[in-house]
């Protein structure tokens, strides 16, 4: 073969990869936020606003006018994050309050707290989501599942007065495609049963779902929307402590995951786009309505879920 012939090939294939590589990344990070509505005055929390698409969500909200209420766990970093959300967003209307998912006195200590200050609330974010390996909540749950679906039930639920007084009011539960591996089994709940750590991720991810569809029925009379995303493939710490996991995100496919910016940017939507006030029970990827898994729109498992839920969380039973 001709050398000219070769050096042709070997350059069409360069940059047929090349372009492919090029797609792949605009593929896995698309999805943008682009009204630049304002949401003056309107009380919001965030959970897990200290780091990643959290904080982002908090910069991005504060920059609207809103009032911000980040809360975390670590005080420490919490103020840090204060610092660095106020700095970025020009803005001095953001606040934090101390929080621990892991803990429903905590939790119930904290609206306490927030509703000393406040007496409205439009929009609740439960962002905060971790990994945990071989531990329990002060209460006695496995800790994923106890901090990603029962805390921000039981958060949600001592909050739900303040967001019917203040609708249309908003909620937005931070969710994962994850979910789709999961199914719910009558025992999850059970500390001594034996889960990996990505199960019980994906497990608490579709108890998200699976409730966000449940209260959006139960709330829809109160024009209260309750809607779920997947951030996408996001560059965040969630699994800080899981060293392999952490330098396969951070070096090799890093170009290909979303940064935090971007990964906030379906949650922001649900937020604030006036376009879904009345929108609720949904569940959004890359800024767009995506459909869930069979298992997620089981009524039977969100119904008997609900109800579990409630009771495990000490909750009155109280019907909406
Ligand atoms: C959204 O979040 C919390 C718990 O996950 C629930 O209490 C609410 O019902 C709503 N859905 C949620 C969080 O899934
Ligand atoms: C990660 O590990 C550190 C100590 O190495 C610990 O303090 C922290 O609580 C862990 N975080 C999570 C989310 O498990
Ligand atoms: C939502 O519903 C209300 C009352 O039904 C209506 O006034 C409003 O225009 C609707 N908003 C949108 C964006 O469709």
């Amino acid at each position: 073969m001709e050398w000219w012939l070769i050096l042709i090939i070997v350059l069409s294939v360069l940059i047929a990869f090349g372009t492919f590589l090029y797609l792949f990344r605009l593929y896995m990070r698309q999805g943008r936020y682009k009204k630049q509505n304002r949401i003056d005055h309107n009380v919001v929390i965030i959970t897990g606003a200290n780091t990643g698409i959290g904080k982002e969500t908090a910069i991005d909200l504060a920059r609207r006018g809103a009032r911000v209420y980040i809360a975390c766990r670590d005080i420490k970093r919490g103020l840090d994050a204060l610092d660095d959300i106020r700095r970025h967003s020009r803005s001095d209307f953001v606040y934090f309050l101390q929080l621990d998912l892991a803990s429903f006195d905590s939790i119930r200590n904290f609206v306490q707290r927030f509703r000393e200050h406040e007496h409205k609330l439009h929009i609740l974010i439960n962002n905060a989501g971790l990994l945990a390996k071989n531990s329990n909540t002060k209460d006695g749950f496995e800790m994923t599942i106890g901090v990603n679906h029962l805390g921000h039930f039981l958060l949600t639920h001592l909050l739900l007065d303040l967001l019917i007084v203040s609708a249309p009011s908003r909620i937005v539960n931070v969710s994962s495609l994850g979910h789709k591996f999961a199914k719910l089994e009558y025992d999850d709940f059970d500390s001594n049963k034996k889960m990996s750590v990505a199960t019980a991720y994906a497990k608490s991810k579709l108890m998200n779902i699976l409730f966000t569809r449940k209260l959006a029925q139960k709330l829809i009379a109160e024009k209260v929307s309750v809607n779920s995303c997947h951030p996408g493939c996001v560059r965040t710490e969630i699994a800080r402590n899981f060293s392999t996991y952490d330098f396969l995100t951070t070096k090799i496919l890093g170009e290909f995951l979303k940064s935090p910016y971007e990964g906030a940017q379906t949650q922001i939507r649900i937020a604030v786009d006036p376009e879904l006030e009345n929108v609720t029970g949904k569940y959004f990827v890359d800024c767009k309505p995506a459909s869930v898994s069979k298992e997620a729109k089981n009524d039977e498992k969100a119904e008997w879920l609900y109800r579990k839920s409630y009771e495990l969380v000490g909750l009155e039973k109280i019907e909406l």
